[in-house]
């Protein structure tokens, strides 16, 4: 339904005949190095093809779900002002989202199958959506920091090698600059009031640290993706490379915010000219991505919901794509084979 797929499952995708597949698996490889960006109806290797898929559609889910935990305060912002820039951030998100299925679905896969994957528990989002948002600190964390780390993964993302993700990605990283500086914006105006709005800010980011280091992905040594996603060019820097880049940005900003970020091994390290910091938790990550950190089962829920409510919707729009085929089709149909015989 709705699908721009080009059904091209990859085993009916051939090389061209003058080359045996590991000709043109070499070939692949060498446009990968030379950073030539790969389109759809290029020949691929199966596996590149899969992991993009894995890869995009991941992505996609990630900025549909992303939608739940700020969507939760569309109706309790403090002003029209920041109303009006959440509804702006969470219609953002969920553009990004349709995006990137259609940047999946050049892959020869459908729309329904990704989300049918998504909604049966096959296919993961970010882990850092599983996390509630009890407070209006939440929301500007969100944007500050989660914003923040999903820019520094994604502005590399605007060079892979998938030449329709990688275009996607230009227009998702301009409006992700938005989302973060809004989440900034509105933690700073929070900081300048009372101690109790101070408080809750502190408390957000509290909460929210630990998990946003690991959005970027396991370490380096336990990312089974990451050597042949360098390789084929669709990652450009790795997990723990951007993971310090992000911590790097973020202590100054922090500084000029008036918040601690809750680690006291966080600390400057002039030999590596770079900060320092403590280990992170990964059997709570490993947790969240099974499918056991403190909202997933409600997430998944609401996307299912909204999905089965929204059944209609889908429905009508197919009637009125029929209905407006036809008149289109009687159109061009000449008048004398309308006629009935007599
Ligand atoms: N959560 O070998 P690697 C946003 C999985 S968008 C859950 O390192 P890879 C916008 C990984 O899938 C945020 N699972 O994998 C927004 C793999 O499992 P699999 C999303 C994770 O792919 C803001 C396994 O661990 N961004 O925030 C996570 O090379 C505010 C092994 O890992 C993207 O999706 C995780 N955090 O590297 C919206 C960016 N990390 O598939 C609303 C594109 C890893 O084998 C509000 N994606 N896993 O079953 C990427 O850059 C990469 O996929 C990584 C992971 C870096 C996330």
């Amino acid at each position: 339904m709705y699908t721009q797929s080009m059904d091209v499952p990859s085993d009916e995708v051939s090389a061209s005949p003058a080359l045996s597949d590991a000709e043109a698996s070499a070939t692949f490889d060498a446009r990968c190095a030379r950073g030539e960006f790969i389109e759809a109806k290029d020949w691929m290797p199966a596996p590149y093809r899969q992991t993009l898929v894995r890869q995009i559609s991941q992505h996609a889910h990630s900025e549909i779900v992303g939608m739940l935990p700020e969507g939760n305060w569309l109706t309790r912002a403090p002003s029209l002002k920041r109303k009006t820039i959440l509804l702006a951030k969470v219609q953002d998100e969920g553009g990004h989202g349709l995006y990137l299925y259609a940047a999946a679905e050049t892959l020869g896969t459908s729309r329904d199958d990704l989300i049918a994957a998504l909604h049966s528990g096959r296919a993961k989002y970010s882990s850092i959506f599983n996390y509630p948002t009890p407070t209006w600190a939440d929301i500007g964390v969100i944007g500050w920091l989660v914003d923040g780390a999903a820019i520094m993964n994604q502005v590399p993302l605007c060079r892979c090698s998938y030449g329709p993700y990688a275009r996607a990605m230009i227009r998702i990283c301009r409006e992700e600059s938005f989302h973060q500086r809004q989440g900034f914006d509105l933690l700073h105006t929070l900081m300048q009031g009372t101690a109790a709005q101070q408080a809750m800010v502190q408390d957000a980011v509290n909460r929210w640290w630990w998990p946003v280091l690991m959005m970027f992905g396991p370490p380096d040594q336990d990312s089974p993706h990451a050597e042949t996603s360098v390789k084929w060019g669709i990652k450009r820097i790795s997990n723990d490379d951007l993971r310090q880049k992000f911590v790097d940005a973020i202590v100054e900003q922090a500084a000029v915010l008036g918040v601690t970020l809750p680690d006291p091994g966080l600390k400057w390290n002039a030999a590596r000219g770079a900060h320092d910091f403590s280990p992170i938790d990964w059997t709570e990550f490993w947790q969240v991505v099974n499918g056991h950190g403190p909202c997933n089962r409600e997430r998944l829920a609401a996307r299912v919901a909204a999905y089965d409510e929204g059944a209609w919707v889908r429905e009508a729009a197919l009637a009125y794509a029929d209905k407006q085929a036809a008149r289109q089709a009687a159109a061009v149909t000449p008048a004398t084979e309308r006629r009935s015989p007599p």
